[in-house]
C-alpha cells in the first residue's frame, strides 16, 4: 500500500463524512466521526505513519484503548471537504500505552488537532469497547435537523422519546431494540457531556443532545450511519404528523413489542412503561 487513502476503512471514513455532509446534517464545521481501528489495518499502513505531533493529553483516562489507534476528524474542520482533501481533514491519531496521551500520526497536513469532541468520542469508545466485547468501532456525531427540532418539542426523556421514534417507522423497534438515550443541554466538548452521554451509551446505541444533536455508536461505518439516519427520519415523520394537527391513530405498545419474536429482537418492553 501506498497511500494512507488506499485502505478500506480510511476510504469508508471519507465516504461515510460526504454521506453525512449530503444529508444535511453537518453545516460547516458541524459533526465530528471517530473509528477505532483494527490491528491488521493499522499493520498495513504502518510504514506512512510517522510522528506529526508530540503527546499531548487527552483529558481523562482510558486504559482499555492504550496503545489504539483512531482516524478522527478534526476540529474546526468542514465534512463538506473531507472528500476532496481528506489529508487536511482527518487524522490519525495513536493512544500511548496509559490511555492518558495521544498523537497525530498522519494528516491534518495543513495543521490542526483532532475534533473538540475527542475527548467525548475516547470515553464512550472506551465504554462501547468494553460493553461489546470490541466489537463496536464506529462514533459520529452530528446536527440532524428533525431530532434537533424534537428537542424544543417533546419532554427531554429517554422514554418519551423512545416510544415516540419507534412508532413512527416499525423498523425502528427492530433496529435499535434498547432504545434511545437524551441528556439534557450542556456545553459541547466539556467533560460534562462525555460523561452524560457515557451514562446513556452503556444502555443505548444513540444518544440525543438536546437542542445540538445525537451521538451515535456502532460496530461499522453502516451501522452507526444506519442508526442516525433511520432516527432521523422517524423524526422526520414525527414532525410532519405534529405539523398537520397530530396523531389521529396509534401504535399500541403491544403491537410494538410484537415485532420482538418474528425478528428475532430483544425490544426493551421497560421502555414503554
Ligand atoms: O464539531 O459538532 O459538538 C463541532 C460540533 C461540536
Ligand atoms: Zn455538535
Amino acid at each position: 500500500m501506498n497511500c494512507v487513502l488506499e485502505l478500506k476503512s480510511v476510504a469508508k471514513f471519507v465516504d461515510t463524512c460526504n454521506q453525512s455532509w449530503l444529508k444535511g446534517w453537518n453545516e460547516r464545521n458541524g459533526g465530528n466521526m471517530s473509528y477505532r481501528m483494527k490491528a491488521e489495518e493499522v499493520a498495513e499502513i504502518k510504514h506512512l505513519l510517522a510522528d506529526k505531533s508530540d503527546w499531548r493529553p487527552i483529558g481523562i483516562t482510558v486504559e482499555n484503548l492504550a496503545n489504539e489507534y483512531f482516524t478522527v476528524t478534526g476540529s474546526g474542520k468542514f465534512y463538506m471537504n473531507v472528500k476532496n482533501e481528506p489529508e487536511n481533514n482527518i487524522c490519525i491519531v495513536k493512544i500511548d500505552e496509559k490511555g492518558e496521551n495521544y498523537k497525530i500520526v498522519w494528516g491534518l497536513n495543513e495543521g490542526g488537532v483532532p475534533t473538540s469532541e475527542f475527548p467525548t468520542h475516547l470515553l464512550n469508545h472506551s465504554i462501547k469497547k468494553e460493553k461489546t466485547d470490541g466489537k463496536h468501532r464506529v462514533i459520529m456525531h452530528a446536527h440532524p435537523a428533525n431530532i434537533i427540532a424534537l428537542t424544543f418539542l417533546l419532554p427531554l426523556e429517554d422514554k418519551v422519546f423512545t416510544r415516540e421514534i419507534w412508532e413512527m417507522i416499525t423498523e425502528c423497534p427492530i433496529v435499535f431494540p434498547a432504545g434511545i438515550g437524551v441528556v439534557p443541554w450542556m456545553v459541547c466538548g466539556s467533560s460534562d457531556i462525555a460523561v452524560a452521554t457515557g451514562e446513556k451509551i452503556k444502555q443505548f446505541d444513540a444518544v440525543i443532545w438536546s437542542h445540538h444533536g445525537i451521538f451515535c455508536s456502532g460496530e461499522d461505518f453502516d451501522v452507526a450511519f444506519g442508526l442516525m439516519d433511520t432516527i432521523e427520519k422517524a423524526a422526520e415523520i414525527l414532525i410532519k404528523v405534529m405539523s398537520c394537527g397530530g396523531k389521529k391513530q396509534f401504535i399500541t405498545s403491544e403491537q410494538i413489542l410484537a415485532l420482538s419474536e418474528p425478528y428475532n429482537v430483544n425490544i426493551d418492553k421497560t421502555m414503554l412503561e
